[in-house]
């Protein structure tokens, strides 16, 4: 069994088109396999970003997916793995969802994941990236100012994106692809968004994983729905946002969801510009979906 199991490689999926893999191993060789059906009887399938070991296939056949390591991290939208630094791409156009935006924070955060934005087509819209550092300042996520067509702000990207497995996400259109041709002097497909509205769907279609001068980032599609997480805590929500740890526990009720509760010591903080009210407020309406999705489940 040793003996086998070092005959394996070991290697990082770097895409996933059907039900074909391609692993990339230490020494840059790409290998192309499937999965094994033990996989898919436990429920897993093969997500980019995962490291695995496999048995390369002989000659033209592909190999084989023997083993998925353990992932430090997994997201489902966009279904990759081991992701430990997200990079939420928010443009003027299409217009920025703030409340997206606010989902795929709280599911970073719930991984522990560093969570950066970049403001993009910075060129279109100077007014976007101060907005969003007056409203993400008190959650410590830092906000680059950026324009994948002008070039403008990609160094400060670039070297924030260093040191980590990375992912672009965010919404469909807002410039995932053209940014990091940009950073990387790549030539990924981009797309027009009239075009993506018309024919209602992403150019980006499979997450791709890229190694490339010192940097390693996954393109992902993006998206104009986030659907609310199922089997969430309402108590479990109010974790996820770094601005209000410094509050917890000190608000009238020790159960205070920051809601409506009276004495919120969260509420006031808001009050005070320390909080941005915003955040609050789509806090609030997330906490609602929740409860609503908590009650129909148990309720
Ligand atoms: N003016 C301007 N346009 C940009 C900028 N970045 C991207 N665009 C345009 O925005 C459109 C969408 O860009 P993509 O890079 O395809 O967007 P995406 O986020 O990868 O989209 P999906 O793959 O569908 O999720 C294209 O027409 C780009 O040329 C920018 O910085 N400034
Ligand atoms: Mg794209
Ligand atoms: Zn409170």
């Amino acid at each position: 069994m040793e003996n086998e199991k070092t005959a394996f490689l070991r290697g990082v999926l770097i895409r996933g088109i059907g039900s074909y893999y391609t692993a990339k191993a230490p020494d840059g060789n790409c290998y192309v396999l499937r999965c094994k059906k033990k996989f898919r009887r436990q429920g897993i399938s093969p997500l980019t970003g995962d490291e695995v070991l496999f048995s390369p296939g002989e000659g033209e056949e592909h190999g084989w997916i023997e083993e998925i390591l353990p992932r430090r991290t997994v997201c489902l939208r966009p279904p990759v793995a081991n992701v430990t630094r997200l990079v939420i791409v928010v443009a003027p156009v299409p217009e920025a969802d703030l409340l997206l935006t606010d989902r795929l924070i709280s599911r970073a955060a719930a991984q522990d994941m560093d969570i950066l934005i970049a403001a993009n087509k910075a060129d279109l819209d100077r007014s976007l990236a101060p907005m969003l550092s007056d409203e993400y300042e008190a959650a410590g996520i830092p906000v680059y100012t950026v324009s994948g067509k002008t070039g403008e702000g990609l160094d400060a990207l670039r070297n924030a994106m260093k040191g980590a497995l990375c992912c672009l996400t965010g919404q469909s259109g807002a410039g995932k692809s053209t940014l990091l041709n940009a950073l990387l002097g790549l030539d990924l497909e981009t797309g027009d968004i009239s075009r993506k509205i018309s024919r209602g769907r992403n150019t980006t279609r499979q997450s791709e994983l890229i190694e490339k001068d010192g940097l390693r980032v996954m393109d992902t599609a993006g998206f104009n729905l986030l659907e609310p997480e199922k089997q969430l805590e309402p108590e479990k929500l109010r974790e996820r946002y770094p601005e209000f740890r410094e509050y917890e526990g000190k608000c009238r009720f020790r159960e205070c969801l920051h809601d409506k509760e009276p004495g919120c010591a969260v509420q006031a903080a808001a009050e005070q510009g320390k909080i941005h009210p915003e955040r609050l407020r789509r806090y609030r309406l997330l906490l609602q979906e929740i409860r609503e999705e908590w009650r129909e489940r148990y309720g």
